[in-house]
């Protein structure tokens, strides 16, 4: 089974990120991660940091002339910004004088951090609590696309609304409607996202947005908003029913919801599909030449926790950055007296780069069942593996259920 652990401080000297139980002989270029980390960088509304930051990756481990040795990946992020920062993060004992945050801010970690760990400067909770440590599941999600690439598996993220501010094509209904006859690619969707400074489909909406980022820039204020996550290419099979922790929804829900200001998200169509009638949701099943299918894709590509050949699709909710400068009430906790909540430089909204990292959560839960299944010591097995079972499979049900 693969894993990943994180590690480091938002203005630490460095974040970290140790991959392991990846199959030998897979190309693993820093290249191909700095590429991730910069499309998690950018997006118009982010704040001063991301203009200090150029994140990279260094490898420090596992991989030897660009391709994987089995042994276990470490990467190194180094935070530019821990230059300003080195006396007030310092791992030594510390005689300086600095400011003790008190001061909650409401959205944030600041209370339950400080409550839960005794705390006696909110600082203390911030600095992990930060959304800084997505950087490292974006090179680990980064190294999962780098495996899922070999087997044609692509995946990809646009942002849908931010600030309430919707496409007028209804492209997620388009999706899961199954529309296209050629089918898609993940990859391809995201592109076109990528070209876009909010990384939305539309033209138009993206000036709107653009226009509601200023207006909540002028305010003082933060935005939310929706993304789509997308993989395409993904083989019928990964998961299972047997147990609750073995279905690949519930992992994709996991690590999705597990994200910085992610508070909601759905499979498919499950939000309108819950006050629809049965026959308008399930997704009849077709035969094609070689293969069967769905006819739609209301169900995001799930069924029963298992993938069923279809694109896997799944919708998730952002906050608004929890940070504001025009600031909401909150409590001192040194006075226990009312206040204003703290100011604290921060993005005014980060949909963009959370639908980046929604993309490397997706890539990570399906590399971890498609090693599961198809047997991961080095990828020529995996491949052996893999196209004996896809090879066979629809052959498989016909000889199984041939009427002798
Ligand atoms: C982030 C780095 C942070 C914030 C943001 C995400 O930088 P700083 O706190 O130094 O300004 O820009 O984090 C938050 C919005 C948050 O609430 O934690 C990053 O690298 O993505």
């Amino acid at each position: 089974m693969i894993r990943f652990l994180t590690a480091g401080e938002s203005h630490g000297k460095a974040l970290n990120v140790i991959v392991d139980g990846f199959p030998s002989n897979l190309n693993v270029t820093e290249e191909s991660i700095n590429n991730e980390l910069k499309r998690r960088q950018a997006g118009y509304g982010r704040g001063m940091r991301m203009k200090i930051e150029s994140d990279s990756a260094e490898i420090l481990s596992g991989v030897r002339f660009a391709k994987t040795i089995g042994s276990p990946i470490a990467l190194l992020i180094r935070n530019n910004d821990w230059q300003n920062w080195q006396d007030l993060l310092d791992t030594k004992e510390n005689e300086l004088l600095f400011e003790i945050i008190s001061i909650p801010r409401p959205g944030h970690a600041d209370l339950t951090g400080v409550s839960k760990y005794n705390l006696d400067d909110i600082r203390n909770s911030i600095e992990r609590s930060s959304a800084r440590e997505t950087a490292s599941r974006v090179a680990a999600g980064a190294i999962a696309k780098m495996l899922l690439a070999e087997f044609g598996i692509n995946v990809g993220s646009y942002v849908e609304s931010i600030g309430g501010i919707y496409p007028k094509e209804n492209f997620y209904s388009n999706l899961l409607e199954n529309n296209s006859k050629s089918g898609f690619n993940a990859l391809t969707l995201s592109n076109l996202a990528d070209k876009s400074s909010v990384r939305v489909l539309e033209r138009a909406q993206e000036e709107r947005i653009i226009r509601k980022i200023k207006t909540a820039k002028k305010k003082g204020d933060t935005l939310g908003g929706t993304f789509i996550a997308v993989a395409t290419g993904v083989p019928a099979g990964l998961g299972s029913f047997m147990q609750y922790d073995r279905r690949l929804d519930a992992d994709i829900a996991q690590g999705i919801i597990s994200i910085n200001a992610v508070k909601g998200l759905e499979i498919g169509n499950a939000f309108e599909g819950a006050g629809l009638f049965g026959s308008e949701i399930h997704d009849e099943i077709i035969k094609d030449k070689t293969n069967l299918k769905r006819r739609t894709n209301h169900y995001g590509g799930i069924e029963g926790g298992i993938s069923n050949g279809m694109p896997i699709i799944v919708r998730g909710a952002m906050k608004p950055i929890a940070t504001l400068m025009s600031p909401i009430a909150t409590v001192d906790l040194s006075t226990m007296k009312k206040t204003d909540a703290r100011r604290e430089r921060s993005d005014f909204t980060a949909v963009p780069a959370c639908a980046v990292i929604a993309e490397a959560m997706l890539a990570w839960s399906i590399a971890k069942f498609m090693i599961e299944k198809f047997g991961g010591d080095s990828i020529e097995e995996m491949k052996d593996n893999y196209s004996s079972y896809t090879g066979k499979m629809f052959g498989r049900i016909k000889t199984n259920f041939e009427r002798k």
